[in-house]
């Protein structure tokens, strides 16, 4: 095991797009402090805030050390021998009496590393299980611009270098993607100009010159306004309008629909913005937008999201470097897609994810006899989390493979205690840029914690299926990773340092052609009219429940930021509702109320309010309970930041 003054190479596999390179510094068995690999081409040794607090947290007398199994209401140690004889004789007899689809594999956000793909080919084994369908995350991002341009490809962060003008659009990488900064920093050095659009005044605005704060859920008004605007003036690229995009009738029809008062009304934004904007995008170019994951939590957040597109292709701004709207990668892409299993077995039943309680309380044939969940906190981290939490509560065993008591272990059966990412070997790849880096394994897991991979190769030996499936670290990795292997990347590079996918480009479609069905970029041609939510009156604030600086979603553990949530409200809005800043207050949803304590932001809208998602129930705050959990209309998504509440002083 490596001890002393070198460094072992490590990725962050923590759910954050930068995925960064880093450096773990070993002392006397324990990981001490993760550094920015400065041969990472994205982090560029750079490293976020939360990386100090991650190793704390790895390193917590609270991190559970053993198997720990509820009996009677409280948690006992178990051997590993037991817990997994148990989880495997529950499996077998949920298979044979409700048949595999009673048992629910619910696989969460926590690590997506290649090796976890065999997670999900257990439950292939098993003859195919009740999986997910639809996103508590990225998919309305991706099946928005899917329609737009073919599968979603992004530009490659280095690209920006190209960018004179660059859009954070519902974005905040300073705070959700501290591996861009760099890159943002640099474009700033050299002159490019940045923009914000975020209703919010953000961690990102401090290095924005221009920030416009439209009305949340309106984005798809601002980008028409914006076009409409380019068109008027004659400053469209016509060239590429004609020969590479189709709809165009249908789309100026709707531009002509729609005058700009009514745009301008319904995104609360001012002309003198419509024309900066208009400029940035046609003077300023080449622009790059990079759309963030703030856009996808609408029901309607398809159509936010592909009127941005149409605005970057009015604007001559795709195909071209330092161009681009950018979103996400495909964080599984470089691996062997045959490995999941879903060939081993017939279609089977899946839930939507982000109505994962109601899902699992209706469900009758076959009932969940049994749920698995892997790196997720679901009671925390899903919308109408108290029904997540009856939901699980109902299902007659749980397993959660975690690494600590959260909300979701409250409600199970079986604890799981597993290793962190730097405890083990493996390959990762990112949800926002093009390389893939090394895991290996820095210290031994404390304790009995064991890597996910090691768990479920030891429960297969107990199924008929053990012979295929149990195989070496190194086989499955040899497996998982052969499309890199074969495109030319060399097995012994991929263990030294971040490596670049062979194929992805840094600049997607240079060459006009697109992957639709007419190979030609496809154009909105509707909005939906925007009428008001309904409880807008008795709910009078949007919540935005947004990634916090200092946490990554729920990764937190007891004493790390108890206490009510801190909630920012415009400074008047508070004053007038006699809230003092630090003032407890009560949150009011139509799913119920949360205590909190209020913050003023001068610079907020009247009509927003925030706080940072992922504060545990079981520390007092759990924001989750007053979200209600709807889907997006395209994408599958969980529109979270439709929700609405109102406010009260305490009497
Ligand atoms: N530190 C930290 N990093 C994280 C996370 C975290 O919790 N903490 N979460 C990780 C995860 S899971 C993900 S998916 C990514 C998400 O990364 P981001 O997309 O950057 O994060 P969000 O906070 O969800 O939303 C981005 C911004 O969108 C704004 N926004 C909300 N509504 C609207 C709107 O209607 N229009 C516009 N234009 N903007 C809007 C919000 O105010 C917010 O500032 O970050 C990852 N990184
Ligand atoms: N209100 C509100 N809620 C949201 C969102 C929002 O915008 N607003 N955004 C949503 C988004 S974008 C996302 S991605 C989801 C995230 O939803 P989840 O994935 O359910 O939530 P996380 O808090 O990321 O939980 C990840 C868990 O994985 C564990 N973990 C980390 N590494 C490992 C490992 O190596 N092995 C194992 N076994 N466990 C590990 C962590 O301890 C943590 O408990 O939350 C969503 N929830
Ligand atoms: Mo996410």
């Amino acid at each position: 095991m490596p001890t002393g003054a070198t460094p072992v190479v490590a990725t962050c596999t923590r759910d954050c797009p930068s995925a960064c390179g880093l450096l773990a510094h070993v002392e006397n068995g324990r990981v001490v402090k993760l550094t920015g690999n400065p041969d990472h081409p994205v982090n560029l040794g750079t490293v976020c805030r939360k990386a100090p607090a991650f190793v704390r947290r790895m390193n917590s007398p609270h991190r559970v050390l053993s198997p720990l199994r509820r009996r009677n209401g409280t948690w006992v140690a178990v051997s590993w021998k037991d817990a997994l004889d148990e989880m495997a004789d529950r499996l077998k007899d949920c298979v044979d009496r409700l048949g595999p689809e009673s048992i629910l594999y619910y696989m969460g956000f926590g690590e997506r590393t290649a090796l976890k793909i065999l997670n999900a080919r257990f439950f292939a084994h098993l003859g195919g299980v009740t999986t997910l369908r639809g996103t508590l995350c990225g998919g309305t991002g991706y099946a928005a611009q899917s329609l737009d341009y073919g599968p979603r490809v992004s530009h490659d962060p280095v690209d920006l270098a190209n960018a004179r003008t660059i859009v954070l659009w519902g974005r905040n990488p300073a705070a959700t993607q501290f591996g861009l900064m760099p890159h943002l920093r640099q474009a700033r050095e050299r002159g490019a100009k940045v923009v914000l659009i975020d209703p919010r005044n953000s961690e990102s605005a401090a290095l924005a010159d221009v920030h416009i704060r439209p009305k949340p859920g309106r984005d798809a008004f601002l980008a028409l306004a914006v076009a409409k605007y380019i068109i008027e003036q004659g400053w469209q690229d016509q060239e590429f309008l004609a020969k590479y995009t189709d709809n165009l009738e249908a789309f100026l029809d709707l531009l002509a629909r729609l005058s700009f008062e009514e745009l301008l009304a319904a995104c609360d934004v001012d002309a003198l913005a419509i024309d900066v904007l208009a400029r940035d995008y046609i003077i300023g170019r080449p622009t790059a937008t990079l759309l963030g994951w703030g856009l996808h939590r609408f029901t309607l957040g398809h159509e936010m999201i592909r009127a941005v597109d149409a605005l970057g292709a009015v604007s001559g701004n795709i195909g071209i470097p330092g161009g681009g709207v950018s979103q996400g990668f495909e964080e599984w892409g470089p691996y062997d897609q045959d490995l999941w299993g879903t060939n081993l077995h017939p279609p089977r039943r899946t839930f939507l994810m982000p109505q994962i309680g109601r899902e699992i309380l209706e469900a009758s044939d076959p009932p969940v006899g049994m749920a698995v969940i892997t790196a997720a906190n679901p009671v925390c981290m899903a919308p109408n989390s108290d029904l997540v939490a009856k939901a699980l509560d109902s299902v007659p065993f749980v397993v959660t493979m975690n690494m600590f008591l959260d909300d979701t272990a409250d409600h199970a059966d079986l604890f799981l205690p597993c290793a962190a990412f730097y405890e083990q070997r493996d390959i990762v790849a990112s949800f926002g840029h093009n390389l893939v880096g090394p895991l290996l394994r820095a210290v031994d897991p404390p304790g009995e914690c064991r890597s996910q991979f090691d768990i479920f190769m030891d429960l297969a030996t107990r199924f008929p299926f053990a012979g295929e499936y149990v195989k070496s670290e190194e086989a499955w990795l040899r497996l998982l990773l052969r499309p890199l292997l074969e495109k030319g990347v060399a097995w012994d590079d991929l263990w030294r340092g971040p490596v670049r996918i062979p194929d992805a480009p840094l600049v997607p479609w240079a060459n006009g052609r697109f992957d639709t069905p007419s190979g030609r970029f496809q154009l909105l041609t509707e909005v939906t009219a925007c009428a008001d939510c309904r409880d807008a009156a008795r709910y009078p604030y949007h919540l935005l429940t947004v990634g916090g600086a200092r946490h990554l979603c729920s990764e937190r553990e007891p004493g790390d930021g108890d206490g009510p949530a801190e909630l920012t409200m415009a400074s008047e809005v508070a004053l007038r509702l006699g809230l003092a800043d630090g003032s407890p207050a009560r949150m009011v949803s139509p799913l119920g109320s949360l205590a909190v304590t209020v913050r003023h932001d001068p610079t907020l809208r009247p009509d927003v309010v925030a706080c940072d998602r992922g504060g545990w129930q079981k520390t007092g705050q759990g924001v989750n309970r007053l979200i209600p959990d709807m889907v997006s209309e395209v994408g599958q998504g969980t529109p979270y930041y439709e929700a609405r509440v109102d406010v009260e002083a305490l009497s």
